[in-house]
């Protein structure tokens, strides 16, 4: 199928000309760039032949109904938002590759028996709020009131980010908030009959392996925080060391504290990624340090042990510099096994197709830990280079893309013929 990964190679390079910040690859929750995302993906499933909508929260769906009335929905999918200075294949890939994969087999012919949706989620990566999944936490009905109460930098609320995406934003029907949303669950999970996720690796094992794809057994259990140090603001020249209350040295050497917390951990990963310091001026002594935090783990007794020592950490700090300090959970989610049964069949593909079917945990977070909530869930990881991912030079080659859309296909025709019976 060389033109149909020629074909996915040219969408994902379009797809990815579209951004916030001219000059890298930026897309976040609601912005201008998703919703121009969503246009141009939104033609590429019609040209598909499945009907296209936006939900409320702002996810694209397209829906091509099964041959059989009344069969169950399977449902593809990932997101269309992207980190900051992201790369064009985490997300986009596992959104484009199912409307190439249909559109293949409608030119062979083949007619599904089962419903399929294919879904773009409008927000995975949390760059706007700090909170990732609010797409597939929207289309599963499992936004949570402390979530939408989450503000970005401009001090706006999902809620109000959301009425206004909705065009709620005046008299009855602001003042209906939430309900006015339709925050509900889309399928019922017996209408259903999984969900299944295509995603670079984002990291060595593939490619250590010699292999374009595998599958996952497990998504790990990832928590995330927002940390504010509250010290003293001072003059740079006049203040001597021992007098100082400096939020950012004390949000310093939390951070080289945690990194050896994670370093003594195997298996643990924690980061800090996004770091504001106020006032911000060279000759002023920092009054307060805003950070995030990311801590990761496949068991989540590890992490959150791991998360019991960070906290002591925090408070030895505060107290030996006199500082404050605020926590804020802004996403906390448990480690994920895949469903057995579905990637037992999506393994089988792979062996079909490639020989060999590797199976492995992913380290990185996916749209597919909240839609285990809902059904079952399967993923297939294609090889990226040097497990580099979140930087613009992540790439999946167009032999392995090929190879994955060569899975997805052999997956859907084997899936109906047992439908069929
Ligand atoms: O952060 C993650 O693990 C994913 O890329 N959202
Ligand atoms: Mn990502
Ligand atoms: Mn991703």
């Amino acid at each position: 199928m060389p033109n149909a990964a020629q074909l996915l190679v040219s969408m994902l390079d379009e797809l990815g000309r579209i951004t916030d910040e001219p000059g890298r690859l930026t897309r976040t929750f609601l912005s201008p760039g998703m919703q121009r995302a969503n246009e141009l993906v939104g033609d590429c499933l019609k040209a598909a032949g499945l009907k296209v909508r936006v939900d409320s929260v702002g996810n694209l769906i397209g829906r091509l109904e099964g041959a059989q009335r009344g069969a169950k929905t399977l449902l593809l999918g990932s997101h269309l938002d992207t980190v900051r200075d992201a790369g064009r294949f985490d997300g986009p890939l596992g959104v484009l590759l199912p409307i190439v994969a249909l559109a293949e087999l409608q030119r062979r012919g083949v007619q599904l028996p089962f419903a399929v949706e294919v879904l773009g989620f409008s927000e995975e990566e949390g760059v706007r709020f700090g909170s990732a999944y609010l797409g597939s936490e929207g289309y599963t009905g499992r936004l949570k009131p402390a979530t939408l109460k989450l503000r970005d930098a401009d001090g706006v609320s999902v809620l109000e980010a959301l009425q206004r995406w909705n065009g709620l934003t005046s008299g009855r029907s602001k003042r209906a908030g939430v309900s006015a949303l339709h925050l509900k669950a889309t399928h019922e999970p017996s209408n259903l009959i999984g969900y299944i996720e295509v995603h670079i690796e984002q990291g060595p094992v593939l490619e250590a392996r010699k292999l374009a794809v595998g599958v996952v057994s497990a998504i790990a259990g990832q928590s995330r925080f927002k940390l504010t140090w509250t010290g003293q603001a001072g003059h740079a020249g006049t203040t001597p060391m021992a007098l100082r209350r400096d939020a950012l040295a004390g949000a310093a050497e939390f951070i080289t504290g945690v990194e050896a917390i994670a370093r003594r951990t195997p298996g643990l990963v924690a980061t800090v990624g996004a770091l504001t310091v106020s006032p911000g001026a060279a000759n002023v002594i920092p009054g307060a340090a805003t950070h995030t935090l990311d801590v990761r783990h496949a068991k989540d007794s590890v992490r959150r042990s791991a998360l019991m020592r960070i906290g002591r950490l925090a408070t030895q700090i505060a107290i030996k510099r006199g500082l404050e300090r605020r926590w804020q959970r802004t996403q906390e989610n448990g480690a994920v096994d895949c469903s057995v049964k579905l990637t037992a069949r999506l393994a089988r593909s792979v062996q079909a197709v490639q020989g060999k079917a590797l199976s492995l945990v992913s380290g990185a977070g996916h749209d597919g830990v909240v839609m285990s909530t809902l059904t079952p869930v399967a993923m297939l990881f294609v090889r990226c280079r040097d497990g580099l991912s979140h930087h613009p030079d992540e790439y999946a080659s167009p032999k392995d893309l090929a190879v994955a859309l060569r899975v997805m296909v052999d997956f859907l025709e084997r899936l109906a013929a047992e439908y069929r019976g």
